[in-house]
């Protein structure tokens, strides 16, 4: 089955109830949807879907409001010289941006032109592929994703550490799993599977799983902890050096693992000694029997033998919180080699939970990959010395590399589904950039944040209008250690709806492939590549037809051509299925291979040192030491916002459009404060406004906050019901990882006192 034209699921007049796929957020939950007079009205989880078994949430439910939202962009825009905005139709928006995009590459060349892939590129999963291979008929690589300002130090240190060509063990068969500063129950995103977590993380506490959690918040997943460690923000890479220090002293480590797949033992151990729990203690605020606690609950044993399947099984991994503190890559880098010297890696002839269902079929082998080198890839930037990373170009320095003064600064912006003033760190000058733009298009469903100054705003079909696969979730086992789906679960929905009536609504790779008609070149789609799953088939590059317009279906048929399942397999299976017909053993590796598993990176070792060389004081709130910013900053995800989006529909904000400023009740009382004040919040770059909230499952002396809210400083006043900006309060030039520009976005020093 490959309809030539889409048709959606339901037809317009009578009320029905079909199986799809919620593209909220990337969980891809098997939802039911009924649909009435054409339009979605209700969205249910589906029982009947054998891996997510019923689950969703509040923001799944409400993807009819979404999809009616009075603020949902029927046509596309275009901006007036005088500043006002008309409907354009989206051929004619298409051929105005083509025509505009030629003339600025003729006159700059095509590095002037950069993509912008954010939050919304992911649902469907032609866009990327789509958006990267415009790119690169046009002849630019300028693509900035929000990966480079998400978590870049798992890029990073997946390429320097190499890869385990068997994969990494899976929650659901786990004895042991820690989770550095993540919150998958909220977030559906960093090591529980994306299917139902909190459903596998009971089942695992019931088979004995051992949990251990280390985040300054004592989030919805710390509750479920048997050792919760709860340190100062951005102290993660002494702890997890100390946890170290402990496993080597203690010989708790896979001998025999190391000895045969893993190179840097010596040169790791050689500095971990210095990381006694002691030091790493004081300066996260633990005790060392803590940090003791938890490295022998993740270490075991010790069990070693090498054919042994039933050995110690687990996985270290971080989320966007460690990341996005200073060091992100060496926190990520000393994860990997926790579980690298725990030898947590898959053996030979142990079969793969996952051989694919519609990534190509696995073909495992008990092997390391060598490591790569991290950054210094390909072109620099202009505007500073970055290079371009493992995690892609650094998005945290786009604003700059707009702002350039010299030759070759961009100048067209493409945001696929992205809100850089919401999201870019320095929103001031991020504002300064957009502004400085000789065009900029965005494609979004609303006048978002950054639309607000689009020269044009295509008007995207939304999730429930188009067909869909539950790629994204499976592939990210690809790219993110310790992540994906456990099982070969796949599931498929065509269009459910058709858009409302008199729209004029594009999906995002259309758009893509019309610019590409315009201006003369073929669009190809590119393949994802892996990163840090396990060893794959090959898929092929795939071509379209450029003279006449292939459907979604086709183009789907096309990007999956190298699925374990075909695609119209998956087709039949509308609850979502779970393809467990074949076994997939890993291989023997190559016994002259000399390729190893890299622990002892020279530059992360050397950040290492730089941090017993950093003076530190153990900070209190109120700390003389520390008066000028005594509270640190961290971000954090809501339940029912997905970054910018969700906070304007009735049914998920409740009475409140903002994200509050979540204190401890101490320290809320230190400084005089009641539930709902309002305060200002500063840091060493700029100051913010925050509604305070009681918040007792915070350490002291930390202000959490979730991104992405409030607007442009006109509108700071609307606080209370927008909330405020916490990119604004960081700065993206003096205080940033050198390999991937991302600055530190968390544990952010500031100070706190009530708004007058
Ligand atoms: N201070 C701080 N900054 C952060 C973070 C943080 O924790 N703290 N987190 C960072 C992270 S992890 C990320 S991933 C980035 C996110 O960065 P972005 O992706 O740039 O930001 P979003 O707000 O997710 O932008 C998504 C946009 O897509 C639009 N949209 C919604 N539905 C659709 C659709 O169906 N199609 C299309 N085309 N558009 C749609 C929305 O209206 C919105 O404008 O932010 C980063 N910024
Ligand atoms: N509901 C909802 N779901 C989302 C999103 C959303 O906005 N809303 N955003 C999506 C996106 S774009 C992403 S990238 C993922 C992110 O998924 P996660 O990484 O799970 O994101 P968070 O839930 O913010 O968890 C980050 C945690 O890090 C902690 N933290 C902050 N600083 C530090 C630190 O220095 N050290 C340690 N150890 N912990 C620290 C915070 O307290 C927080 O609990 O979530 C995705 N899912
Ligand atoms: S977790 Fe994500 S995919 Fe699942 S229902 Fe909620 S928004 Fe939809
Ligand atoms: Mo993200």
């Amino acid at each position: 089955m490959s309809p030539e034209t889409p048709s959606p699921d339901a037809s317009p007049a009578s009320p029905s109830r079909h199986p799809s796929i919620c593209r909220f957020c990337h969980a891809n939950c098997g939802i039911l949807v009924d649909v009435d007079q054409g339009r979605p009205v209700r969205v249910i989880g589906d029982e009947e879907n054998p891996a997510y078994f019923g689950f969703t949430c509040a923001k799944g439910r409400s993807l009819p409001e979404q999809h009616a939202h009075a603020d949902r962009l029927l046509h596309s825009q275009k901006r007036q010289p005088d500043g006002h905005y008309t409907a354009i139709s989206s051929e004619a928006a298409m051929d105005e941006i083509g025509q505009r995009i030629g003339q600025i590459v003729a006159e700059h060349g095509p590095r002037s032109v950069a993509l912008y892939p954010g939050t919304y590129s992911g649902p469907h999963a032609p866009s990327i592929p789509a958006g990267i291979g415009w790119m690169l008929g046009l002849g630019s690589k300028m693509v900035f994703t929000s990966s480079a300002i998400d978590q870049p130090g798992k890029h990073v240190s997946n390429s320097i550490h190499g890869r385990w060509l068997g994969g990494s063990h899976a929650f659901d068969e786990s004895d042991v799993w820690m989770l550095v500063g993540n919150n998958p129950l909220i977030s559906m995103s960093g090591g529980i599977p994306p299917s139902n977590p909190s459903k596998r993380l009971r089942d695992a506490k019931k088979r004995g799983l051992k949990l251990i959690v280390i985040d300054p918040r004592k989030t919805e997943v710390a509750r479920f902890a048997d050792i919760y460690l709860q340190p100062r923000a951005g102290e993660d890479p002494p702890i997890l050096a100390a946890m170290l220090h402990v496993i080597l002293r203690e010989e708790r480590y896979d001998a025999e693992f190391c000895e045969a797949h893993v190179s840097g033992f010596a040169e790791l151990a050689e500095i971990v000694a210095d990381f006694t729990p002691a030091y790493a203690a004081e300066r996260a605020g633990l005790t060392s029997e803590e940090i003791e606690l938890a490295a022998r609950a993740f270490a075991g044993d010790g069990r070693t033998a090498q054919t042994d399947v039933t050995a110690l099984r687990g996985c270290a991994v971080a989320g966007t919180g460690p990341n996005m503190a200073p060091r992100g890559n060496l926190t990520e880098y000393l994860l990997l080699a926790l579980n690298s010297v725990c030898g947590r890696w898959r053996r030979e002839g142990e079969p793969v939970p996952n051989p694919g269902a519609l990534l190509p079929r696995a073909t495992p082998l008990a092997q390391a990959s060598p490591p790569r080198p991290g950054w210094g890839r390909g072109e620099s930037l202009r505007s500073r010395d970055l290079p371009n990373s493992a995690a892609g170009l650094p998005t945290g320095a786009l604003s700059d590399e707009i702002l350039y003064e010299g030759g070759g600064r961009i100048r067209v912006l493409v945001c696929l589904g992205s809100n850089p003033i919401a999201a870019w760190p320095d929103q001031l000058k991020a504002i300064r950039a957009i502004e400085n733009l000789d065009l900029l298009v965005t494609l979004d469903m609303k006048m978002s944040a950054t639309s607000k100054f689009a020269d044009y705003v295509v008007a995207p079909k939304l999730s429930l209008e188009v067909p869909g696969v539950s790629l994204s979730s499976e592939a990210i086992e690809q790219t993110y250690v310790g992540h994906g789906y456990p099982e070969p679960y796949a599931q498929y929905t065509p269009a459910i709806v058709d858009p409302p009536e008199g729209s004029d609504v594009i999906e995002e790779w259309e758009f893509f492939y019309g610019l590409a008609q315009r201006m003369g070149f073929e669009l190809k789609l590119y393949p994802i590549r892996p990163e840090s799953g396990v060893l794959r088939e090959r898929r092929e590059l795939v071509e379209l037809d450029m003279q006449e317009r292939p459907s979604t279906e086709s183009v789907l048929d096309g990007l999956l051509n190298a699925s374990r399942i075909p695609l119209d397999e998956i087709r039949k299976h509308r609850h979502g299925k779970i393809y467990d017909d074949e076994e997939i053993r890993v291989g023997p590796g190559d016994p002259d291979c000399a390729d190893r598993l890299e622990i002892g990176n020279p530059d992360m070792l050397a950040e290492l040192r730089e941090i017993l060389a950093e003076p530190f004081h153990a900070q209190q709130p109120g700390d003389p030491a520390a008066a000028a910013f005594p509270f640190q900053l961290i971000s954090r995800r809501l339940p029912n916002a997905y970054n910018s989006s969700g906070r304007d529909i009735a049914k998920l904000n409740g009475r409140r459009g903002y994200n509050p400023a979540f204190l401890h009740p101490d320290d809320l009382a230190m400084l005089g404060l009641r539930h709902g004040d309002l305060v200002e919040i500063t840091s060493s770059h700029a100051s913010i406004l925050g509604v305070v909230e009681a918040a007792p499952e915070l350490r002291r002396g930390i202000v959490s906050m979730a991104h992405c809210f409030g607007d442009v400083p006109k509108r700071d006043d609307e606080v209370r019901e927008i909330g405020s900006n916490t990119g604004r309060l960081i700065d993206n030039e003096s205080d940033f990882d050198p390999h991937t520009g991302i600055p530190r976005m968390s544990a952010i020093p500031v100070s706190i006192v009530p708004a007058r």
